[in-house]
């Protein structure tokens, strides 16, 4: 009835079915099991990461479930291979070619093993859209912040101040907040692991979050996409969660402090201004913006891109990466246009921030260089 080739080991000693030591092994699973599911259940999540926004609990829960129900699954599906391949291991004097009992066709086995995890994915679904909705349905109507994922750096945009913030992200306390990402260049992740929240920032795409902070303290921000080679150092802001009183000052500081900064991006055509500029302004801005991509040093000294040290006044580099001669008129080019060439691309005036009063700036600090 089985074949004629297959040899059958039918009359072993041991019963080859589900013996005693079946039902022992399962009682012990079931053990480790409650114990598992009772660990994920208690476990004191915000004592190692506060819960810092309304819906971050939410997220908790959903995750102590899927911890919950998928460590149960591993002990069952882990202990069930570890006993039976030793319960039906081949075993001395049995023939070489001795396989075990053919099994088919257990319908009812079949059934269940086909509805139990359909149902367990349908509820983990039903649960996580409902999580979902109560984020995105976080109130609308309270402070608009938008967050930039720069090589290497996010700065962030407030309403009523000009330019970019580029220290910490600061957020008062219960106040519902809409932030939007995107990205000055290329692919980064905005994560705040205390927020339970993660989005990327896509360069020309802008994505929003909604929250509201419930607990004030400092949070790191952290950059999930590999973006380049200073990735690791994206870790570096961190978010504040602040008084009232303590976030309008704050608030009062920043706008004060870019109150000379302008918003309007140069025009795409124009030539930039060179005159009355600041090379210490200039400076200033080279350490924010510049020094991810750039060395002050000799040309060859390549970080992602070439040092700019003799970029105006080194003889052996008359001409600029596009071939134009090196004059601040054209150097003022590549910062409003950007350049992609064989080492790589610099980003315009529009991807890096700038204004055209900016580039002069820099082009004036440049030009100090020798
Ligand atoms: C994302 C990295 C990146 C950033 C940020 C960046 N650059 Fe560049 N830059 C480059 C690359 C790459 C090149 C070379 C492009 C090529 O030729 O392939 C370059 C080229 C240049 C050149 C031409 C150099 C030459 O010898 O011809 C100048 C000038 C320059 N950048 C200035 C700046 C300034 C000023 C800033 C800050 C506002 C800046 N860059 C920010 C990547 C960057
Ligand atoms: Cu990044």
């Amino acid at each position: 009835m089985w074949g004629e080739s297959v040899l059958l080991v039918e009359n072993r000693a041991e019963p080859a079915g589900l013996d005693r030591g079946f039902w022992i092994v399962t009682a012990v699973l079931a053990v480790l099991s409650v114990i598992a599911i009772v660990f994920w259940a208690t476990f004191p999540l915000e004592t190692y990461l506060p819960a810092a926004v309304v819906t971050a609990r939410q997220v908790d829960h959903l995750f102590r479930f899927m911890a919950a129900t998928g460590s149960a699954l591993w002990i069952f599906i882990a202990g069930y291979l570890l006993y039976f391949a030793i319960a039906f291991r081949v075993k001395p004097g049995d023939p070489p070619d001795a396989i075990g009992v053919q099994i088919h066709d257990n319908h009812k086995l079949e059934f269940w093993w086909t509805i139990v995890p359909a149902l367990f994915v349908v509820l983990l679904s039903v649960v996580s859209v409902r999580i979902w909705y109560e984020i995105m349905l976080e109130p609308e109507n309270g402070l608009v912040v938008e967050a930039i994922g720069h090589q290497f750096y996010f700065s962030f945009r407030y309403p009523q101040i000009n330019g970019e913030v580029t220290d910490e992200m600061h957020l008062p306390l219960g106040v519902p907040v809409t932030l939007n990402l995107t990205s000055a260049d290329v692919l980064h992740g905005f994560w705040v692991p205390a927020m339970r929240l993660k989005n990327d920032t896509v360069p020309g795409l802008v994505t929003t979050i909604r929250f509201t902070p419930r607990l004030a303290g400092r949070y790191p921000i952290v950059c999930t996409q590999f973006c380049g080679v200073l990735h690791s150092e994206m870790d570096k802001q961190v978010l504040v969660i602040e008084s009232k009183t303590a976030f309008d000052k704050w608030y009062k500081y920043w706008q004060q402090k870019n109150a000379h900064v302008s918003n309007t991006l140069p025009a795409a055509g124009g030539a930039i201004n060179l005159q009355g500029a600041s090379a210490a302004a200039g400076k200033t801005l080279f350490d924010q913006k510049c020094t991810a991509c750039h060395k002050v040093a000799p040309f060859s000294q390549m970080l992602v891109g070439p040092g700019l040290a003799g970029v105006l006044h080194d003889p052996a580099h008359p001409n600029l990466v596009n071939g134009d001669p090196a004059t601040p008129q054209n150097v003022a080019a590549i910062l409003q246009h950007g350049y992609t060439g064989s080492i790589g691309t610099m980003p315009n005036a529009n991807a890096n921030g700038l204004s055209g009063q900016d580039i002069a700036n820099l082009v004036a600090f440049l030009d100090t260089l020798k």
